[in-house]
Formats: C-alpha cells, sequence, structure tokens
C-alpha cells in the first residue's frame, strides 16, 4: 500500500514535469515565432510612415554624370526639394533663365560639389525650369504645388 502510493505519487509528479516542460517548451518556441513578426512589423510600420512623409516633405534629385534624374520632380509647397550632385564633377544649380536665374530665386541653391548636397524649401507654387549653370543643356523641371 505505501510502496503504491509512493510509486503512484512519482508518477503523478513525473506525468506534471514531463506536462509543464512541454508547456514551457511550447511557450519558448511559440514565443520567439511570435515577437520577431511583431517586432519586424512594429518597426517597418513606423519606418514605412517616416519614409512616405520623408518623401511627401523632401523631395530628391539627382545629378548624374548623365544629367538630372528624374528629368522633372513635384513638391508640395514648403516642402523640400535636394539636389543630390552623384556625378564625377562639380555643378551649380540654378533656376531658369541662364544667365540669370531669376524664375525661382529659391532654386538658386549654387555650386555642388560631387559627392555633396543642397536643400532648399520651396514656396513659391508654379512650374520651374532648372539647370547645371555649368553646363546649361543639362535642364530639369520642379514643380512646387
Ligand atoms: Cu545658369
Amino acid at each position: 500500500m505505501r510502496r503504491s502510493t509512493a510509486i503512484a505519487t512519482i508518477v503523478i509528479i513525473a506525468i506534471v514535469l514531463a506536462i509543464i516542460t512541454l508547456f514551457v517548451a511550447t511557450r519558448e518556441t511559440a514565443t520567439p515565432a511570435i515577437s520577431p513578426n511583431p517586432s519586424p512589423n512594429a518597426t517597418a510600420n513606423p519606418s514605412a510612415s517616416v519614409s512616405s512623409s520623408a518623401l511627401a516633405s523632401t523631395t530628391v534629385l539627382s545629378y548624374t554624370d548623365s544629367g538630372f534624374s528624374p528629368a522633372s520632380v513635384t513638391v508640395a509647397a514648403g516642402g523640400q526639394l535636394t539636389v543630390k550632385n552623384t556625378s564625377s564633377k562639380p555643378m551649380q544649380f540654378n533656376s531658369d533663365p541662364h544667365p540669370v536665374h531669376t524664375d525661382d530665386p529659391e532654386l538658386n541653391l549654387g555650386p555642388i560639389a560631387p559627392g555633396a548636397s543642397a536643400t532648399a524649401t520651396l514656396t513659391k507654387k508654379g512650374t520651374f525650369g532648372v539647370h547645371n549653370h555649368l553646363d546649361p543643356t543639362q535642364k530639369a523641371t520642379v514643380t512646387i504645388k
């Protein structure tokens, strides 16, 4: 009687321990599987909203060795235009018309060294031509609306 009770107790404890171990193991495998999913989502959502708001407020116009890319950009009034010189040579960013640059003086960013960039805040609505003052055949169009 005593012996069988002891054996039964040991068996019950063993079963309980096995169940607890199983639950813990399931939790440990389930927790990492759940947490990587919300954390990329949690980081993806803010970064997506940051990049979309950054796109809304800052437009990038690149100057490459073959000219401006894209050829035309649109900026919300009050937004920013960043001109990046990704070419291998110096350039000078100016509003049309060459050489007086009077259409939209806000666009007169001036000289930009290779690898450098310059940013303007644009408030005057309209569509304006811009060019590389060092090579006025290289043109782009900026629309501010
Ligand atoms: Cu010019």
